[in-house]
């Protein structure tokens, strides 16, 4: 089966590594359109998955836009639907990655008469989306995709909340090359030594750099441990939120904690950071549609704490596989870092029993095939 798949970043989020997944079985006789230059695009290179950018304009529409900047913005669309639409009837369907992928590509679809399907990664709510964009999203994709790829329950009950049809909704967690986590590692201890932290009790966070991700929640966190604890902030801010980046590096003056925070930037390798760190904290302010990171770390044997909110509260049972604390609360994030910090093996016989669990549900191979199914359905209708 012939694929165009679409994405409108050219950075590498969440959504854009597992569609890097989700593409590669099919590389022979897909393409995946980008709307942006950027690192994806040459991730997907490098994996031999064929890549084109479709659109040399940034498209200026944002999460929180409202009707009218909305539509003064559609006009700039137009040559971009135009290119999709011609380059989409090569293949024999069009998978949506983003809002607005969907845009475009429920557009395109009309036009091409290729069904569409629409991977959603996002949870549709107040929290994340503006009332117009929700409305966008549901409405094309009521009336447009043939089926709509939720990446947890939690995206999918927020999707039919605001509107969207239950009937072609499936979840679909996010897939991981599991061996990976378990063979390319650099030592842990060549790690440590190298960023001058072994003698430390270290706390990672893997994101990017925004309010919603909640690092200052960790920083404000760490102020609440003693000494020898220390966060790692491995992530960049991907949308502009130098604003916010500014905040953090004020936060960690602030508490006196400047030698106890290290911002590492973006990293591509992040399996081993994840394994030379004593335990992963998720710590978003809003519902985390599925949370790649929390997974990674359980993949990686890496004790982990989640807040419980989203997708998160799918992923972990509290102190069988993980920790869940609640939004935004500081001291219970405090409480499970010093309670990891005194009791090490209590933490990595929850960490074990996470890996183990982990390795089985979250196995890429068997996700690809869930994802093949669902595409040859709607691809023979
Ligand atoms: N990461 C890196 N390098 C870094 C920092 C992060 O590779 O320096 C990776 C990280 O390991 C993870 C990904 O980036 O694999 C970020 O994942 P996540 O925070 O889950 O993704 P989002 O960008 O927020 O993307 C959306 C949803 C999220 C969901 C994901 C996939 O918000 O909840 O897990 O899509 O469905």
């Amino acid at each position: 089966m012939k694929i165009l798949f679409l994405d409108q970043s050219g950075n590498l989020g969440g959504a854009e590594l597992c569609l890097m997944d989700i593409a590669k079985p099919y590389r022979e006789d897909c393409l995946v359109g980008l709307f942006a230059e950027g690192e994806f695009k040459k991730l997907l290179e490098d994996e031999q998955i064929p890549v084109k950018v479709l659109n040399q304009q940034p498209i200026e529409i944002r999460k929180e836009s409202g009707v009218v900047q909305g539509i003064g913005q559609i006009g700039q669309l137009l040559p971009l639907i135009q290119q999709v639409t011609q380059t989409a009837k090569a293949y024999d369907l069009i998978y949506a990655n983003t809002q607005k992928a969907l845009v475009i590509g429920a557009i395109s679809s009309l036009l091409s008469r290729r069904p569409l399907v629409y991977h959603l990664h996002d949870i549709l709510s107040v929290d994340h989306f503006s009332r117009t964009n929700r409305w966008i999203a549901v409405t094309l994709a009521n009336r447009c995709a043939s089926w709509i790829i939720a990446n947890s329950e939690s995206s999918r009950t927020a999707f039919i909340e605001a509107g969207g049809k239950a009937e072609r909704v499936s979840v679909v967690y996010n897939g991981f090359d599991v061996e990976k986590y378990q063979a390319s590692r650099r030592s842990s201890s060549e790690i440590r030594q190298a960023l001058g932290i072994e003698q430390k009790f270290v706390v990672g966070h893997f994101s990017r750099l925004s309010p919603w991700k909640g690092q200052h929640i960790l920083i404000e966190a760490l102020a609440h441990c003693p000494d020898p604890v220390m966060a790692l902030l491995v992530g960049d801010a991907l949308f502009g939120e130098q604003d916010y980046v500014e905040q953090l590096h004020q936060q960690v003056h602030a508490l006196g904690l400047g030698d106890r925070v290290k911002f590492l930037g973006f990293q591509s390798d992040v399996i081993s950071l994840m394994a030379a760190c004593d335990l992963v904290a998720h710590t978003s302010t809003a519902p985390e549609p599925f949370g790649r990171v929390i997974v990674e770390a359980m993949l990686c044997g890496t004790p982990v704490v989640a807040t419980a909110a989203g997708g998160a509260i799918e992923l972990v049972q509290p102190n069988q596989t993980g920790w869940l604390t609640p939004p935004g609360d500081v001291q219970a994030l405090a409480a499970v870092v010093n309670q990891c910090h005194h009791s090490p093996e209590t933490a990595q016989t929850i960490a074990h029993a996470a890996q183990e669990q982990s390795r089985q549900r979250f196995n890429l191979e068997e996700v690809s095939r869930q994802i093949h199914e669902i595409l040859l359905r709607v691809g023979s209708r």
